[in-house]
């Protein structure tokens, strides 16, 4: 019985993975970079996510460019709370609601994905749903997984809930206002531990209170993209470079 379980398991995760490889390169080629973002709950994820937007908007701003195109999927066990906040912030929203269901599958992606109605987005962000646990298994076809820890929580979250710090892309330290009234929240063990559990991992500290870190994280999600997504040759850059030879 067990063992036909694991099977099942085996079988429901490749088929999400398949799934998740082929919205990747798709929204790879739109140059839609998609960024999944998990955390417990209440650990600051949408507030995050309203820093990071205008965060984008502020460094197009400040380069001349146009407002980059941004989309948010919301997912939630039940309500809008989240999606209603993100539409008022202006930004094109889409509410996953799972219905009790603790993480999200390709399939609820690419259903909240095309509720957008085609939309050609620069970024598209998920907040997944509110757990340290499940969501780590299910990839959702995002170029980047980041997740976040607020100091509240306390540091020791690295130790109980490995797997998910084993597989993100960054650790985003929320709430940092509140380092100094939490002395316990030991920063230097939680890197210590998390980067042993995962190498490659970029370790940001921030507070959407103070606007520590922000700059750096959105810099570092810039270069991501730009890692990631083709490059857009404008006609006219290839006519200057002609004429420059
Ligand atoms: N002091 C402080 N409070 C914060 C910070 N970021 C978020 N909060 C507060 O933390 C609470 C939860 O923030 P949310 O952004 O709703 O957290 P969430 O992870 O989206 O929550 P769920 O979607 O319910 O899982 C809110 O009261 C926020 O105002 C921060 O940097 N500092
Ligand atoms: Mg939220």
């Amino acid at each position: 019985m067990e063992r036909r379980m694991l099977e099942v398991k085996r079988s429901v995760l490749a088929g999400n993975d398949e799934a998740a490889e082929a919205f990747r390169e798709k929204r790879r080629e739109e140059r839609t970079f998609f960024v999944d973002v998990m955390a417990s709950p209440g650990a600051g994820k949408t507030t995050l996510l309203l820093s990071l937007v205008e965060g984008l908007r502020a460094r197009a701003d400040r380069a001349g460019l146009p407002a980059p195109k941004l989309g948010v999927i919301e997912a939630d066990l039940e309500s809008d709370v989240d999606a209603r906040k993100i539409k008022e912030a202006g930004v094109a929203s889409v509410e996953l609601n799972t219905r009790g269901v603790c993480h999200v599958e390709m399939g609820m992606v690419e259903r909240a994905f095309e509720a957008f109605g085609g939309i050609p987005f620069e970024w598209l962000f998920l907040e997944n749903i509110g757990n340290l646990v499940c969501p780590a298994e299910f990839d959702t076809g995002a170029h980047c997984r980041i997740m976040l820890l607020s100091v509240p929580e306390g540091w020791d979250k690295v130790v109980k809930y490995p797997p998910m710090f084993a597989v993100v892309d960054a650790l985003v330290v929320t709430k940092s206002d509140y380092l100094p009234s939490n002395p316990d929240f030991d920063l230097a063990a939680l890197e210590e531990c998390a980067c042993a559990l995962n190498p490659r991992l970029e370790v940001f500290v921030t507070s959407a209170r103070t606007g520590e870190g922000l700059g750096e994280l959105v810099s570092w999600l810039e270069r991501r993209r730009a890692a990631c997504v083709p490059l857009v040759v404008r006609s006219s850059t290839v006519g200057a470079f002609r004429a420059a030879l």
